[in-house]
């Protein structure tokens, strides 16, 4: 099932995610679900914080053939590298706008997969990029945070006005189907 994602400005996207306790059916469908709305996007990662769950579920695929398919629960850096990155990030629940975000270039992540067994991962490149960046969800963190003051006031103005046209479609196709 595919599910809604928060778009910024939403005070919802700054709420802190709780890990996850008890790995179980619940949370596999959660993560289908989160898959599914990812790929129809489509996205190369997705925090259960943008669906409006708030707990630590991250998934993300960096391959272009959608096989690399990996969820993040409980995720933690273990290590990150002194040396910087800069990368233009885009966001799903900032549609449209794309910036440049400095970040470490390596990373050292410890996390468990849907059955709760550990694993660990060297990340560098895109995916050491898209960690971060999910993990920040998690603490309800979105990347525009990293930009000027100047240039998040601009997002959230454009992103505004354009959630006030998606309202306004919604009502009308509401209305229409009443006769
Ligand atoms: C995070 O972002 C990321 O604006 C994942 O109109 C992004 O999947 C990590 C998307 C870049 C590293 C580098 C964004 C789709 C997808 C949009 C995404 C849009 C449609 C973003
Ligand atoms: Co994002």
């Amino acid at each position: 099932m595919k599910l809604n994602i928060l778009r910024y400005p939403d005070p919802r996207l700054h709420k802190v995610a709780k890990p996850v306790a008890v790995f179980d059916e619940r949370l596999a469908k959660l993560v289908e679900d989160m898959a599914e709305t990812m790929y129809d996007a489509p996205g190369i990662g997705l925090a259960a914080t943008q669906v409006d769950v708030h707990e630590q579920v991250v998934i993300i695929d960096v391959t272009e053939d959608k096989t690399g398919l990996t969820a993040f629960i409980n995720p933690e850096i273990l290590w990150s590298s002194e040396d910087k990155q800069v990368y233009d990030e885009g966001c799903l629940s900032v549609p449209g706008i794309y910036d440049g975000v400095e970040r470490p270039s390596q990373v050292k992540v410890r996390a468990f997969n849907v059955k709760g067994e550990p694993f660990e991962i060297d990340a560098d490149g895109l995916l050491a990029v898209c960690i971060q960046h999910e993990m920040d969800h998690l603490k309800g963190k979105v990347f525009v945070e990293y930009l000027s003051p100047l240039k998040r006031n601009r997002i959230k103005t454009k992103l505004q006005k354009e959630e006030r046209g998606i309202q306004r479609e919604e009502a009308l196709r509401a209305s229409g189907r009443r006769y």
